[in-house]
């Protein structure tokens, strides 16, 4: 079934030009980015879309990473994506991350794990939502389509 996911490239990954080489993983998988901005989030915003780590020792922390430069927020669509982005992305710490996955790849601690995926479906409508209006989310078929799917 095709899903939508909310998949952020957090300023780590922006700063230390990494944009192109994961946005790539994406596109050569057969996913489809359907929108994509870059921005500073502002701190409510942020706060809100790390509402359920509130009450964490790592809330502050992670707040001040997370809007201490531009992110790359997108949503991206595919069949079943939501569980494999998360997949493509790898464990939360990057030092558990398979290699092979983007943060197994690319990066070496939790505070700086370079990307966020969504992590159901419920999460996914609501980080959408958070970062995007209706009107900028482009749908489109691809051409190769049956070359990528049954
Ligand atoms: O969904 P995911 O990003 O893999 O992990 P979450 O458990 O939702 O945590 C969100 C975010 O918080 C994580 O990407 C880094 C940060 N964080 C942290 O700094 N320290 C922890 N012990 C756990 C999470
Ligand atoms: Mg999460």
């Amino acid at each position: 079934m095709k899903q939508k996911s909310f998949v952020m490239l957090k300023p780590d990954a922006v700063l230390r030009r990494l944009t192109g080489k994961i946005l790539t993983r994406f596109e050569e998988r057969g996913l489809q980015i359907l929108a994509a901005k870059m921005m500073i989030i502002p701190r409510a915003q942020a706060e809100e879309h790390y509402a359920e780590h509130k009450e964490k020792p790592f809330f502050g922390d992670l707040v001040e990473y997370i809007t201490s430069g531009p992110v790359l927020a997108m949503v991206i669509e595919g069949d079943e994506c939501i569980t494999l982005i998360r997949k493509m992305v790898g464990a939360t710490n990057p030092q558990e991350a398979d290699l092979g996955t983007i943060r197994g790849d690319f990066a070496m601690e939790t505070g700086r794990n370079i990307v966020h995926a969504s992590d159901s479906p419920a999460s996914a409508e609501r980080e959408i939502a958070l970062f995007f209006q209706d009107d900028e989310i482009c749908q489109y078929q691809l051409p190769d389509r049956e070359l990528v799917y049954e």
